[in-house]
């Protein structure tokens, strides 16, 4: 680690080491264009391509390491995030970091769930319920906010078996298939966040180098979510449908028509999509002319 303290000319940013985060993280920033050496301890790695250097820590100790100025950026659940940031305001703390940006992945849910045979109808159902939770302030201030007082009982993990040891009566948990759930004979009653990785920061980017870093950073992140959500679309239609089948582009942007060979009346179209193209958008376009519909994703874009 020493080598550490002495880089702080560079820009350091704290990924989760092991775990749902640490790939998805990894894999953006290589998709940003940066490249690292990993240390022999595997607590650190060195930025080869710009002076970017990533710390590899647990998810939870990420907004901490931020509102200490030990790392300028995160890559950590809006979960963790905002569960933190409620605890330090409970506190009267400052704020340890600030969503900078979402990344649309490793999307899950905090719910609240009840035992199967409970039909959950309000939240007031809650009241007097022992609910057991690794996220005691985001229940809370929802709690608080539905005027329900129930019981919080901490868990730090395992916390869908509560209900069966009789430690608890309902739970808060993340959920993302719904699987542990199930399996544990749950229900879920109600969402009180909706949660994804999210990019966190300092509530103010530093003002020398690194700041400038941050927002080069930013930017690439930017463009890799754009390709990562951008489709090029391909069909052909008669010429006279165009216009409708181009109302139905998710986000599209303005097509390329291309005559085809031998054909007066079909054209070829072109669109890229900034938005999922689900197969109903497939059927809705077929149903007005279009054929050969073809999908396709998009690796790199320089408009
Ligand atoms: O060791 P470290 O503290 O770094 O990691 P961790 O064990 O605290 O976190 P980790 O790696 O499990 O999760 C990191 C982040 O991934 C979370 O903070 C969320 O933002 C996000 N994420 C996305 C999830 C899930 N999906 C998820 N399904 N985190 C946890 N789960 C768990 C959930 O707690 C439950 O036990 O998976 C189970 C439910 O999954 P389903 O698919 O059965 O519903
Ligand atoms: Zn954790």
């Amino acid at each position: 680690m020493s080598n550490v303290s002495k880089t702080r000319d560079r820009l350091r940013i704290a990924v989760q080491k092991s775990g749902r985060l640490a790939e998805v993280s990894q894999d953006l920033l290589a998709r940003c264009g940066l490249k690292f050496r990993q240390s022999r301890d595997k607590l650190f790695c060195f930025g080869e391509s710009m002076p970017i250097d990533l710390l590899l820590v647990r998810d939870d100790d990420i907004p901490g390491l931020i509102a200490q100025g030990v790392c300028d950026l995160g890559i950590v659940g809006r979960n963790v995030l905002a569960e933190q940031v409620l605890a330090a305001r409970a506190n009267n703390e400052p704020v340890p970091a600030r969503e900078l940006r979402p990344l649309n992945t490793s999307r899950c849910r905090l719910s609240i769930a009840l035992p199967q045979d409970m039909e959950y109808q309000a939240p007031q159902q809650l009241q007097g319920l022992r609910i057991a939770t690794s996220y005691p302030a985001l229940l809370g201030a929802w709690l608080a906010e539905h005027e329900v007082e129930a019981k919080i009982v901490v868990l730090s993990g395992s916390v869908e078996i509560a209900p069966r040891l009789g430690t608890a009566d309902a739970i808060c948990d993340l959920v993302s298939s719904g699987a542990t759930l199930i399996a544990n004979q749950l229900r879920e009653a109600v969402v009180i966040l909706e949660s994804e990785a999210v990019v966190v920061g300092a509530q103010d980017l530093p003002l020398d180098e690194r700041g400038d870093l941050c927002e080069l950073l930013l930017r690439r992140i930017d463009g890799v979510i754009r390709v990562r959500e951008s489709k090029l679309i391909m069909l052909h239609a008669p010429r006279s449908a165009v216009a409708i089948i181009q109302q139905m582009l998710p986000n599209g942007q303005i097509p390329t028509l291309l005559p085809i060979e031998g054909s007066v009346d079909q054209v070829a179209l072109h669109a890229l999509c900034f938005g999922a193209i689900t197969w109903q958008h497939l059927e809705d376009m077929k149903r007005a002319g279009a054929s050969q519909l073809l999908v396709l994703p998009v690796e790199k874009m320089l408009a």
